[in-house]
């Protein structure tokens, strides 16, 4: 069973996530083709319509949220992470480095890991969150924690690299982005065609630069590879009449893309885009002009109320940083700025049990009973 879409099963079986992005977009990817795929079962995440939120301001269009948390380490970072460890493994790398506000340290360690590769990590001193620190920790990763933020990482990283014998495996690794498009070839093949607006919460903008290659490049083509097999098979969509405009949304304390220059001292609850100095400057700028789209800042109150918007109206919790996209979504929804009966789809890029204390801090909503019926009834009365 050799063709793409030979069989059924082959397929299937990409659904059923027994194979990761290389196996099922290799055609797209610019790897060598005897490198054998380094995967996780990454990708295949869930491409959610949402109901009662975009009913709360009143939207008629279609809005959807493509959830990376469902990713096998919890984020966006492991179609890109595998991709690059993939042909890392494939030159006969043995080492790979970041500098990380922490889930691409998680992505890194975790499919350094699977490929027998030892995995470096720098990470900002008390400003990553418990469960990606937990991640870096069990997948064997040396994890340096160093005074300074993730933009001091990254200078760091850059000056190891050129004496070591280490890959980078942050964005600025190209076959990173390349993984990451593979979210538009799902995107596009389950709607059968490309939204009019994507939003996604911006960093280093490498994710927001992948997404708009994927959407290109399907665009070129004009047939959205097969969601399971990557190929042209007959479950490949005709599709795509246009790209989508790509909107990238900061948190106020860390927005360079606002501010039109990098951000010294980047500060916000959401640490994942804690980050002052992005690495894929030009070529978020080159997006935004291109599609037409727009960058847009979110204060740090907004973004958890987005967060836990998402997660008690539509059952879906992810972490902060990822709920920028919402916020600036329903925000630029309710101004009018994003036109009615649009199609819209919002990456999620990280899973909420990532970062666990910023829930439980802000306001737990945890009643504490003395173990009697009459007390528990008394408050399932309340509140039913
Ligand atoms: C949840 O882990 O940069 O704009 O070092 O973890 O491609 O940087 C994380 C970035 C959005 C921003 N959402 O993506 C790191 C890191 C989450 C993230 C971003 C990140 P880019």
């Amino acid at each position: 069973m050799t063709e793409h879409g030979g069989a059924d099963s082959r397929c299937d079986a990409g659904g059923l996530r027994t194979s990761g992005v290389v196996e099922r977009f290799r055609a797209v990817l610019p790897l060598p083709a005897a490198a054998a795929a380094v995967s996780l079962g990454e990708g295949a995440t869930p491409l959610l319509r949402l109901q009662r939120l975009p009913a709360a301001v009143g939207f008629d269009g279609e809005l959807y949220v493509k959830f990376e948390g469902a990713n096998p380490t919890g984020s966006f970072k492991d179609r890109g992470m595998a991709v690059a460890v993939t042909e890392a493994q494939a030159r006969g790398a043995g080492a790979v480095i970041c500098a990380s506000t922490g889930n691409t340290s998680a992505a890194a360690a975790a499919y350094a890991a699977r490929a027998g590769m030892r995995a470096f990590v720098l990470i900002p001193e008390g400003k990553v969150a418990l469960g990606k620190l937990a991640q870096a920790v069990a997948y064997g990763a040396v994890v340096a924690q160093i005074r300074g933020n993730f933009d001091d990482g990254m200078r760091l990283v850059r000056e190891l690299a050129e004496r070591l014998p280490l890959t980078v495996v942050n964005s600025i690794n190209p076959y990173r982005l390349q993984g990451q498009k593979t979210v538009a070839y799902e995107i596009v093949s389950a709607l059968g065609r490309a939204p009019d607006y994507h939003a996604l919460p911006v960093g280093n903008a490498g994710n927001i630069t992948a997404h708009w290659i994927g959407y290109s490049e399907l665009a070129g083509v004009g047939t959205a590879a097969c969601l399971h097999c990557g190929g042209n098979c007959r479950f490949a969509r005709q599709c795509v009449d246009g790209r989508p405009q790509m909107l990238g949304y900061q948190a106020a304390g860390s927005a360079p893309f606002m501010r039109g220059a990098p951000v010294a001292q980047p500060e916000t609850v959401a640490t994942a885009i804690r980050i002052g100095d992005p690495q894929s400057w030009q070529p978020a700028w080159i997006v935004q002009r291109e599609s037409g789209g727009w960058f847009g800042e979110l204060s740090d109150q907004e973004i958890l109320a987005a967060q836990r918007q998402l997660a008690a109206t539509e059952g879906v919790f992810c972490e902060p940083a990822s709920a920028a996209s919402v916020a600036g979504v329903l925000r630029d929804l309710r101004a009018g700025r994003i036109v009615r009966g649009a199609t819209v789809v919002c990456t999620l890029t990280g899973h909420g049990l990532k970062d666990p204390d910023v829930i439980l801090s802000a306001e737990p909503r945890i009643h504490v009973l003395d173990g009697s019926a009459t007390a528990l009834q008394r408050l399932i009365e309340q509140r039913l």
